[in-house]
């Protein structure tokens, strides 16, 4: 990988913050310093952000690596740091969640009512037999029940597992049974496009399967038909609503497991995630303070995630939630009932800070810079991004269109497995680059190193590594120790291998590329797929692409892409030849000759996984005339049928 192209390293395009913003910056330069002086003080010292019911005798105990314990012989409630603190400090009052439903209804949440739904779900999920320990899976649409449900799991010790209510029967019943959930927490179904999706129906064919399950708790969102077994279902609004608000949280340890989250490897069985207590809220509560700047008096919060992934546990319910903040929480799609519904969100709420993926900028690139032109996004001012490598094209439109050339960009690196943020901007410090997620964290050491796992210099490149362990860490992969150590730790003795390949930029900036396994080999060059994506939507006419590497018989791989134009570009016939030529010439005079694709397609859409990575794997069949693999992590299943008929009809 150290022979990667120079492309992205050619970018010099720097925006420094706006100085009334630094001014006023919850976190300022120091806190490098202070984290490389003394990383475990520095970490304690956040850890002082959480109420503790007892404080630890030790920060970190790293005597048997890879398996961290944190903040040891400490003691918390992960339920009362989120709400009921809040509620002593005289602020209960305040607004937790502006829920906005898909279909136009809207709930205002503040703390205490938060607070009261809390506690009566833990007592109905007490009374249900749920003790500290058990494992309940949630399955439900992006309604504040989600956030009720994990709350109230944690606030009783028990460990929740989400599973995205996109997922099939067969991966809900899968997730279920590795974990042995007890419960089941449903909906009759939420809103989607317009439409009410199913969701019990899903659970019911799960649970055939799932011996563990007791019991399965259902939300009434949409009213529609359900099946019923009376054995085994209950009504949220028989048994929650009914049951009493009073509760005391009890401490627990600062190791009690919190969460169990599925994350699909390429190929074999999903990895159950294991995040646990003390550390996992220090860093969730730190990173949103640190990196979204959050006041939480006056800022109005958004991150479009979906409750199911790993950006909405720690950025919809933890980090903010402990923050005390005010956040607006959306059911839907961006495109319903018009493409404007983001920003009219924006817009009704007055939101300030807006955390989302390059998946919907681009999307949102693609529908035209009129549409967001059409509100008031004028109270915005700090933007956040996630989930994917930000092409620089889509950095900028961000920056200018959503922005409106003042907001700070900040684009953060993480996985499910890290917990929280590891690599962005501090949004009042770093003078930021288009495309970079730039430095890790104050207390945070990731390092790019080569093959024989010593660091590259400025300029290099190679693969991601984490050398040091950090507060919200994975503990594990649930009931699987052996797998956690080789996939994670196997690779470079005595570091975190996070899969991703990365660049220093000669300011020793980083520069995030993707996937490893999805590097290209081509004449004996390492390419990465997002340095070639990043090239062509760098080209006006286009407003998303993929890069896969098929094999070639002379050159190993070759370089296909499959590029989405921006709307109203012309693509019939000859147009769309003349556009074709155009951008591989356009990929060769920006990255070089050696990248010049042997092949672009010209597509509608690309195949993104339910959170909206694109998945090339399936790209790579297509470009190599193979039957596709599995295709069940795909967000929409006609989408390959339209590629490859539209490969066939020579586009
Ligand atoms: C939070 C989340 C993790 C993978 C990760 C990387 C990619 C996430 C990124 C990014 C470049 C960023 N990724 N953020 N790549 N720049 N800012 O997405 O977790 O679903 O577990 O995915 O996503 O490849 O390894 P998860």
């Amino acid at each position: 990988m150290s022979e990667t192209l120079e492309n992205l390293l050619n970018e010099t395009r720097q925006f420094p913050p706006p100085a009334e913003f630094a001014a006023a910056a919850n976190v300022t330069e120091g806190a490098y310093a202070e984290a490389r002086a003394d990383r475990l003080a520095f970490w304690e010292q956040q850890a002082h952000r959480l109420s503790w019911a007892k404080e630890w005798d030790q920060v970190l105990d790293w005597s048997n690596p890879p398996f961290a314990k944190w903040f040891i012989g400490g003691q918390l409630n992960v339920a009362y740091n989120c709400l009921d603190r809040h509620i002593e400090a005289g602020r209960g009052d305040k607004v937790a969640i502006h829920f906005e439903g898909e279909p136009g209804d809207t709930r205002t949440i503040t703390y205490a009512d938060l607070h009261r739904s809390v506690c009566q779900a833990a007592n109905a999920l007490t009374d249900l037999g749920v003790v500290a320990g058990d494992r309940v899976a949630i399955y439900l649409p992006m309604i504040p029940e989600a956030a009720v449900a994990m709350l109230a799991c944690a606030r009783i010790g028990a460990t929740h597992s989400v599973v995205f209510g996109g997922f099939s029967a067969d991966a809900l019943s899968g997730r279920i049974d590795d974990a042995s959930a007890k419960v089941v927490i449903t909906a009759d179904g939420g809103f989607r496009r317009g439409k009410p999706s199913g969701l019990k129906s899903i659970v019911d064919e799960a649970v055939v399967r799932t011996p563990s399950v007791e019991k399965v708790l259902v939300v009434r969102r949409t009213g529609q038909d359900i099946d019923w077994d009376g054995s085994r279902d209950l009504w949220w609004h028989e048994v929650v609503e009914t049951a009493s608000a009073e509760h005391t949280a009890q401490a627990f340890d600062a190791e009690h497991p919190l969460f169990i989250l599925y994350t699909s490897g390429t190929t074999a069985k999903p990895k159950g995630i294991l995040h646990t207590t003390g550390g996992y809220l220090t860093q969730v509560s730190y990173t949103h303070h640190a990196v979204f700047d959050l006041k939480p008096d006056s800022d109005v919060y958004w991150c479009t995630a979906d409750i199911g992934w790993v950006t909405g546990h720690s950025y919809i319910v933890y980090g903010p939630l402990s923050n005390g903040a005010t956040q607006v929480m959306y059911e839907g799609t961006p495109d319903t009932p018009h493409r404007g519904r983001f920003w009219e969100i924006v817009q009704k709420y007055g939101v300030t800070i807006l955390y989302t993926a390059p998946t919907a900028i681009r999307t949102f690139m693609k529908w035209g810079d009129d549409i967001p032109a059409g509100f008031d996004l004028s109270s915005l001012r700090l933007l956040g991004s996630v989930g994917e490598p930000i092409n620089p094209e889509a950095w900028m439109w961000y920056r200018e269109h959503i922005g409106g050339d003042r907001c700070p960009v900040v684009d953060t690196w993480w996985q499910t497995e890290t917990g929280a943020i590891m690599i962005s901007p501090l949004p009042g410090v770093t003078a930021t680059k288009p495309g970079s997620a730039m430095r890790p964290l104050p207390g945070i050491s990731a390092d790019v190193v080569d093959d024989q796992a010593s660091s590259v210099g400025n300029g290099g490149g190679g693969y991601l590594v984490l050398r040091e362990p950090w507060p919200s860490m994975l503990r594990t992969i649930w009931g699987d120790d052996q797998r956690f150590k080789e996939t994670y730790w196997s690779r470079f003795d005595g570091m975190y291998f996070a899969g991703d390949g990365a660049k220093k930029d000669e300011d020793g900036d980083l520069w995030l590329l993707g996937r490893v396994d999805d590097v290209m080999l081509v004449s004996g060059h390492n390419i990465s797929t997002t340095e070639v994506e990043s090239a062509l939507v760098s080209h006006p006419k286009v407003a998303e692409a993929a890069v896969v590497g098929a094999t070639d018989p002379t050159t190993g791989q070759a370089i296909v892409a499959f590029t989405i134009p921006r709307g109203g570009v012309e693509t019939d016939g000859e147009a769309g030849e003349a556009l074709i030529q155009e951008l591989r010439n356009h990929v060769a005079k920006t990255l070089g000759p050696i990248a010049k694709p042997r092949q672009i397609m010209l597509v509608a859409e690309l195949p993104k996984t339910r959170s909206g990575k694109i998945m090339r794997r399936l790209l790579r069949d297509v470009a190599e005339n193979r039957s596709l693999g599995d295709v069940t992590t795909l967000q929409d299943s006609t989408v390959m049928d339209l590629i490859s008929s539209g490969l066939q009809s020579g586009k």
